[in-house]
């Protein structure tokens, strides 16, 4: 019998390409028909076929209170009833501007934005406009949105010029951007001493969450704080997935590193479109109007999103909340590496504040060359047979994981009992 699901799908293909608005949505690296979601409630989905799922994807980071959090939806409602966008200011775009700048000293201006790609790509731009400098680096693994610059991959030497990782992507554009490799402190020093006088910004994720889960090697991110500062280029981090993801203070605040700028989204917008960049007051006023570097949005700042935001940063900050989240991810992650063990599966993961990687290697991965040593198969076999048992993971071996704050023991345990019985009927 055809599942709703499939019907979907078959429709949606005629109207969009792929049938998804967003790629990764597929299921092209795992295979299977995509699922199509019809509610969400705590740390619960439903989809089509009204089937329910406790779900790790929380729509790829923003859910940190869970689906349709009360207070969330509350303060929505209420912004939607006084108008839903105005294309001025608000009162509203103040106080989380002010709250994301208490929260992030490293921030002492931000500006709101409706993405991570436009946080992101505007970071860039008044870089190199705040440097006058055209070249960046990247590392490879680590994606920062869609925008041209970022859409690069490594050339075939640290020096040489990057390539599009994608059509449509300029090769001059691409060219001015660099990629290395994750944790290379070695490729880093070479390129900084080398052309450390034309770099006008590195672009990094302080953990990186879109090469499945990487942390970064002690000290890589103060190697970088410190050749930024020696050759005067500017230090972003993407936070966008790791702000308020990873603990209270982001990960610049887990590291102690801090940049020079910093790019948010996922959890500042509570689920809605929102995001932000912002740093060092005298870089953020090179932007338009006071500056020269120009940068603009209708929806910027949106009241809709900026409730939802702020509700979500309210209550991000009670009491143990990350220590209570971090325990349960915790347990998660041991629970699956100890069911795995006894059932004689090659596997690992980890833990880094609210998210997770899974792994199907011997060890953690701790660069994008060792992630893609991963058993892809075997993650795919994990994911569907996960699937049948109501439990929802990224539908792709190089993504990392993400529970909320309504995940509680039931559904931590009702996960570890699912993963026991597809580890022991393994292949
Ligand atoms: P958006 O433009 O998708 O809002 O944000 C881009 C972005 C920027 N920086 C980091 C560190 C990110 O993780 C992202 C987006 N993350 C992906 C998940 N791997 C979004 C999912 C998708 O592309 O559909």
């Amino acid at each position: 019998m055809t599942s709703r699901n499939q019907e979907l799908f078959q429709l949606s293909q005629k109207y969009i390409p792929g049938g998804v608005n967003s790629p990764v949505r597929a299921f092209k690296s795992v295979g299977g028909v995509p699922i199509f979601f019809q509610r969400g409630q705590g740390a619960y989905v439903w989809d089509a076929d009204n089937k329910a799922y406790i779900d790790y994807v929380c729509s790829w980071g923003p859910l940190i209170l869970g689906h349709a959090h009360p207070q969330v939806i509350k303060a929505v409602e209420a912004a939607a009833k006084n108008g839903l966008t105005f294309g001025a200011p608000t009162e509203m775009e103040l106080k989380i501007a002010e709250l994301l700048c208490k929260l992030v000293p490293s921030i002492e201006q931000v500006r709101l934005v409706s993405s991570g790609t436009e946080a992101t790509m505007s970071a860039i731009r008044l870089a190199r406009g705040y440097t006058g400098r055209s070249r960046i680096i990247k590392f490879e693994g680590c994606y920062h949105g869609h925008d041209d610059s970022l859409l690069v991959k490594a050339g075939s030497g640290a020096l040489t010029f990057g390539h599009p990782s994608s059509a449509g992507v300029p090769a001059e554009t691409a060219a001015q951007t660099t990629v290395l490799d994750y944790n290379d402190f070695l490729g880093l020093e070479q390129t900084f001493d080398q052309i450390g006088g034309e770099i006008a910004a590195v672009i990094v994720e302080p953990v990186a969450g879109n090469m499945n889960l990487v942390v970064s090697k002690p000290g890589f991110l103060l190697a970088l704080r410190d050749l930024c500062t020696k050759y005067g280029s500017i230090l972003i981090f993407d936070e966008v997935m790791t702000g308020f993801r990873v603990g209270l203070g982001c990960a610049q605040e887990l590291y102690g590193v801090k940049p020079d700028l910093t790019t948010l989204g996922k959890v500042i917008g509570g689920g809605m479109p929102m995001a932000a960049f912002g740093g060092r007051r005298d870089i953020m006023q090179c932007l338009a109007p006071l500056g020269a570097v120009y940068q603009a949005g209708t929806l910027s700042g949106n009241p809709v999103a900026v409730a939802a935001g702020i509700t979500t940063l309210q209550l991000v900050q009670a009491p143990e909340f990350y220590k209570k989240l971090t325990a349960h991810v915790v347990q998660l992650v041991d629970g699956l590496v100890a069911s795995a063990k006894k059932n004689g599966i090659i596997f690992c993961a980890q833990a880094v504040g609210g998210m997770f990687g899974l792994y199907f290697r011997e060890n953690i991965p701790t660069s994008y060359a060792e992630v893609m040593e991963c058993d892809k198969e075997a993650f795919s076999l994990f994911f569907h047979a996960m699937l049948q048992e109501g439990i929802y993971f990224a539908p792709s071996a190089f993504e990392a994981g993400f529970v909320s704050a309504a995940h509680g023991d039931k559904e931590i345990n009702a996960t570890l009992a699912a993963a026991e019985k597809v580890f022991s009927e393994w292949r």
